[in-house]
């Protein structure tokens, strides 16, 4: 990877003519791409994430409540079943149904086969980089919602204080709370990579390891019903449920019936695992597809019981179930014969040698060095995690945007609050501009087109205006439905008409990326084939007003099949090139450039 840095290291051009016209390219390359935490996104302070929240009613409560009630709890139910079980109908229960029993499951007797052994061992280890950068990514945008417009006041979690009121005012464009102003930090050792908005980052880890975890799944359902071991996991009748209420009173009256694990699991065990294998991991990858933009705005998700905040809630619901399900199994493994049952996993034989163990302490080791590595290897080497997560899962991310982007909304799903994010133009020309009501502003449209072209705002306004009512997906996690009033992006094309060779749009802002000018200004890449949805549009108005500056005063994009960041806003320039590699950085955008983003954001 380095070498693909070195070489640029002379090239110090804008890329494109447009590009040096508009001031985008006076910057130096950057050759080592190593993250220094303290500058990091114009050096936000590293705000850390509280320990969650949650609302019941109008109060809030900490989950640290959880702990105390848990405990009360247990001891509690250890109590009640000691007491239950000095009754001789418990007694004649739990004969009737000793917890592990054939009834509900037949004894497989095959022992653990080593595929089975192997991929148990490849899901925590892909599991755990994948939950890890899941709560790297919640942090990103550190609350949760049910409505679809992420309404501030609304939240049911969060992970930071409310927003501050005095910064909700959307008509002051250098206060307002940005959603980037939300996001928090982690721990290095908990969240991958840790440090505040890392959420670029973050998401090759979770999509990488997604990939790999969800082929390991699929293999693992291939030869579940293949070999037969289904059988294990399988209840095939309604005994199991009394099996596992006696399963549950006897585990918490202390007093633990033999452990039969090799060959037939008790009845709350399968029960668990059934869940886990065949309702919450498919629920996972369910809700995470919910809320891809391409996904939604294809079905009309936007709205309604399948909106992004429902799904970012359910998502986070499986995460919780994995943590609980990891926990109580490990602890369960244990204390139930602890080399037993690693001889079981390790060696899949039912012995008691003490190799499993030497094993098990091998692997964990091994497991602890790849945690505690994740982080710090992602800040110095982030350009490697771009390019070889872009690698894995980049090319999944180009078939999803087939999808035609068609959803529309009605008036009654427009989000009453509609998060800003991104950084201000902050230039006197950008405020000579506006205060002279975009008179003196102009696009300029060039590149690989037959008819390069600069209209003027009353150019724009006098070509066939459309509305639509859609919804936005920001990387980091907020949603919102706005109507959008615009021309249409397959207009331009007919006026300019694009040559062959013309591969990609630019979009040049008038905005600076970052706090660093080193950053250069805004722009972002995309596919020329998206720009024939009817839903791609150049939008000047928002809601029925005109575009305000917040929102990209006075022209910006709206290519619905992709994420927040894509929608540049404060545009001035659009360019036809044949590939990006000559601007910027040369990954596809300035949050591709610095933030280490993908260029196609599907999902
Ligand atoms: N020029 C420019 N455009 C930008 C950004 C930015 O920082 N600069 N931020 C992007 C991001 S991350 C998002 S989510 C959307 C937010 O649009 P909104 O402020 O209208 O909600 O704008 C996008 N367009
Ligand atoms: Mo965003």
């Amino acid at each position: 990877m380095a070498t693909d840095d070195q070489s640029r290291d002379d090239d110090t051009g804008a890329g494109s003519p447009l590009a040096s016209l508009l001031g985008h390219g006076e910057r130096l390359r950057v050759l080592d791409h190593h993250i220094d935490v303290d500058t990091w996104a114009g050096g936000i302070p590293q705000t850390r994430a509280r320990v969650p929240d949650v609302r019941i009613g109008r109060r809030w409560y900490s989950t640290l409540w959880l702990i105390p009630i848990g405990l009360v709890t247990v001891v509690f139910a250890v109590a009640l079943a000691q007491q239950l079980r000095q009754y001789d109908w418990m007694k004649t229960f739990i004969d009737t149904y000793p917890g592990t029993s054939a009834s509900y499951a037949p004894a497989v007797t095959s022992g653990f086969p080593a595929w089975l052994r192997w991929q148990h061992l490849f899901n925590i280890v892909f599991m755990m980089f994948l939950m890890r950068a899941g709560i790297q990514i919640l942090s990103d945008h550190p609350r949760l919602y049910l409505n679809s417009g992420c309404q501030p006041g609304t939240a049911w979690l969060r992970m930071r204080d409310p927003i501050p009121a005095d910064r909700l005012d959307q008509s002051d464009a250098a206060r307002v709370w940005t959603a980037k102003d939300d996001s928090v930090a982690l721990p290095k050792w908990f969240g991958i990579p840790g440090f505040r908005h890392s959420i670029g980052l973050a998401r090759w880890w979770h999509f990488s390891f997604d990939l790999l975890w969800l082929v390991n799944g699929l293999v693992f359902y291939v030869l579940l019903f293949a070999s037969g071991q289904w059988r294990r996991l399988v209840p095939q009748s309604w005994d199991v449920f009394p099996n596992a209420l006696s399963t549950a009173v006897q585990y918490a009256s202390l007093d633990f019936g033999a452990n039969e694990g090799f060959t037939n699991y008790n009845g709350m065990q399968i029960i668990c695992y059934f869940a886990t294998v065949f309702v919450f991991a498919p629920l996972a990858f369910i809700t995470g597809l919910l809320q891809a933009p391409a996904i939604a705005a294809r079905f009309g998700f936007g709205a309604g019981v399948f909106n992004r905040q429902v799904a970012r809630t359910v998502h986070f619901t499986v995460l919780l179930w994995m943590v609980f399900f990891i926990a109580v199994h490990t602890t369960m493994v244990f204390i139930t014969g602890f080399v037993g049952n690693l001889n079981h996993i390790v060696l899949g034989t039912n012995t008691h040698s003490y190799w499993a163990l030497a094993v098990y302490a091998a692997v964990m080791a091994v497991i602890g060095v790849l945690w505690l590595i994740a982080s710090p290897l992602t800040i110095r080497y982030p350009r490697v995690v771009q390019i070889v997560g872009r690698w894995t899962v980049g090319w999944i991310k180009w078939f999803m945007e087939w999808a035609q982007p068609k959803a529309t909304y009605s008036e009654d799903d427009i989000s009453p609050y509609f998060w800003p994010n991104g950084r201000v133009p902050t230039s006197e020309r950008y405020e000579q501009l506006r205060a002279g009501g975009w008179a003196d502003w102009s696009l300029r449209i060039q590149g690989l087109v037959e008819n390069p072209i600069t209209l003027s705002y009353k150019d724009i306004l006098a070509m066939p205006k459309h509305d639509q009512i859609t919804q936005h997906y920001c990387i980091q996690g907020w949603s919102g439905v706005a109507k959008w009033g615009g021309v249409r992006m397959s207009d331009i094309l007919d006026l300019v008409r694009p040559l062959p060779s013309a591969r990609w749009v630019v979009f040049y802002s008038m905005a600076d990326a970052g706090a660093d000018p080193e950053e250069g200004r805004y722009y972002d890449c995309h596919p020329i084939a998206h720009m024939n949805a009817p839903t791609c549009l150049l939008a000047y108005e928002m809601n029925d007003e005109p575009l305000n500056v917040t929102h990209g005063a006075p022209l910006r994009l709206r290519n619905e099949r992709e994420i927040g960041f894509k929608q540049v806003k404060w545009i001035e320039g659009i360019e036809f090139v044949e590939s990006f590699e000559h601007l910027g950085l040369g990954y596809g955008g300035a949050h591709e450039d610095y933030e280490f983003f993908g260029y196609r954001m599907p999902i």
